[in-house]
């Protein structure tokens, strides 16, 4: 019983270290995929790069004020770098240019893909911009 603790203890170790040393591996990493239900937000185009996961939980609703106050898995701060999303929310999603849900905004439509790589019109929220999002019914 005892032995089998020890083990276990080893094992969680190892398995720890091995994580670990995936994390910083840099431009080979493969993305994050988005759970069902996540509301996933990508530094680069295409759902790759460092990523946020809206933290209202699985098919939660809310919003977040001020990009500046989080950041990517990487540790990038999240305002004005966001690529591509990956709603796969029963919800929809909408991200604005500013903070405090203002400015141009994106709306991204419930279990569905973006990137903001595609041509924009002039007025719309382009690559890089949004501040502040809010997830409703
Ligand atoms: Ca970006």
């Amino acid at each position: 019983m005892k032995m089998r603790t020890v083990l276990k203890g080893v094992l969680g170790v190892a398995v720890t270290v091995a994580a670990t040393a995936v994390i910083p591996a840099g431009p080979a990493q493969a993305a994050y995929v988005c759970s069902k239900g996540e509301v996933c937000l990508y530094e680069h185009y295409d759902r790759t790069g460092s990523v946020f996961v809206v933290p209202f939980g699985k098919n939660g609703m809310g919003k977040i004020s001020d990009f500046r106050a989080y950041t990517f898995f990487n540790g990038t701060n999240l305002n004005d770098k966001v690529s591509s999303i990956d709603n796969r929310s029963d919800h929809l999603l909408t991200l604005y240019s500013n903070v405090d849900l203002k400015g141009p905004y994106q709306r991204i439509y419930a279990n569905t893909k973006f990137s903001f790589s595609g041509l924009r019109f002039p007025n719309e929220l382009k690559n890089d911009q949004s501040s502040s999002l809010q997830v409703t019914g």
